[in-house]
């Protein structure tokens, strides 16, 4: 049953890109690999950090609707726990670990990236990875 879900998508894939080159395929597959990696959640706590630091452009320690990445802008209002239109670190990052915790599917307290690919495929938000948000990459 999976393997028959998967070449459907693969066949609305293949329609979908009907126009582009190989190349350009090839590419696309390239931009979004992920390596293989298992990352622990105090990893992941540095990586959400990171990513706060660099989404919140005008340094006010919080991250306004149009700060955010759009596609967690229309779930501002749930990661807004005290509802001040804005997110906090702590919003953010509580925010984050709870889709982290919702993704480590054996409660070992690390996400590999099968799990994430997994909560992927359930249309869970996507996480950020360390190799999105590398440990060099502070301000
Ligand atoms: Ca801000
Ligand atoms: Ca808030």
């Amino acid at each position: 049953m999976r393997m028959v879900m998967m070449a459907a998508g693969a066949m609305v894939l293949a329609a979908c890109s009907g126009g582009k080159s190989d190349v350009a395929v090839n590419e696309e597959a390239l931009a979004n690999y992920v390596p293989p990696f298992v990352m622990s959640r105090l990893d992941f706590g540095g990586v959400v950090e990171r990513r706060f630091r660099r989404l919140d452009v005008n340094n006010d320690d919080k991250l306004t609707r149009n700060e955010l990445p759009k596609r967690l802008q229309a779930r501002l209002e749930e990661i807004d726990r005290d509802g001040d239109g804005t997110v906090s670190n702590d919003e953010w990052s509580a925010w984050m670990l709870a889709r982290f915790d919702a993704q480590d599917a054996n409660h070992d307290g690390s996400v590999t990236s099968d799990e994430r690919e997994r909560a992927r495929e359930l249309q869970e938000t996507d996480l950020p990875t360390p190799a999105e948000e590398p440990a060099g990459n502070v301000r």
